[in-house]
């Protein structure tokens, strides 16, 4: 998911083209204004945290882009050209690590796990949204 503040800093673009030409499959994608409840549940797991209710205002403050990727070892691709949590942690040539400082503007969400991608994509998408397809290039991306 692209956060609010790299919607408003106009990097979906730049975001949705490291992971198409890196192979991934965009599966479902749409900007949306996540509802409160519905930002409470995603982020459920950090409840109680310090942190907790910026990272709600911040996840509600303006439009995000959600998308479905699929593809080999999807999650940690994923994560890993995400970069670590904490911008200035996270190394050059990630998408954190290239465009982001702070932890609580750090542009992308990724989900952590298969479970919590299931989860995550039920809160935000419906069935029919998902798309299958075949990339023309399949063959030429996994042996
Ligand atoms: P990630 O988004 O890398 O999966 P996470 O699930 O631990 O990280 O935390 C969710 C979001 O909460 C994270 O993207 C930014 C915010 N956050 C996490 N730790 C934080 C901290 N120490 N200070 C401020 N915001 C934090
Ligand atoms: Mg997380």
């Amino acid at each position: 998911m692209v956060k609010p503040d790299g919607v408003q800093r106009a990097l979906v673009g730049e975001v949705i083209s490291r992971f198409e030409k890196r192979g991934l499959k965009l599966i479902a994608v749409k900007i949306y204004r996540i509802p409160t409840d519905i930002a409470e549940r995603f982020y459920g797991e950090h409840k109680g945290k310090h942190f907790y209710d910026s990272l709600i205002r911040y996840i509600t403050s303006g439009p995000v882009v959600c998308m479905v990727w699929e593809g080999e070892e999807a999650v940690s691709v994923v994560r890993a050209m995400m970069g670590k949590t904490n911008p200035a942690e996270a190394a050059a040539g990630t998408i954190r690590g290239d465009f982001a400082l702070h932890p609580g503007r750090n542009v992308i969400h990724g989900s952590d796990s298969e479970a919590s991608a299931k989860r995550e994509i039920n809160l935000l998408f419906n069935d029919y949204e998902l798309i299958d397809y075949k990339r023309i290039d399949a063959e030429w991306l996994v042996e």
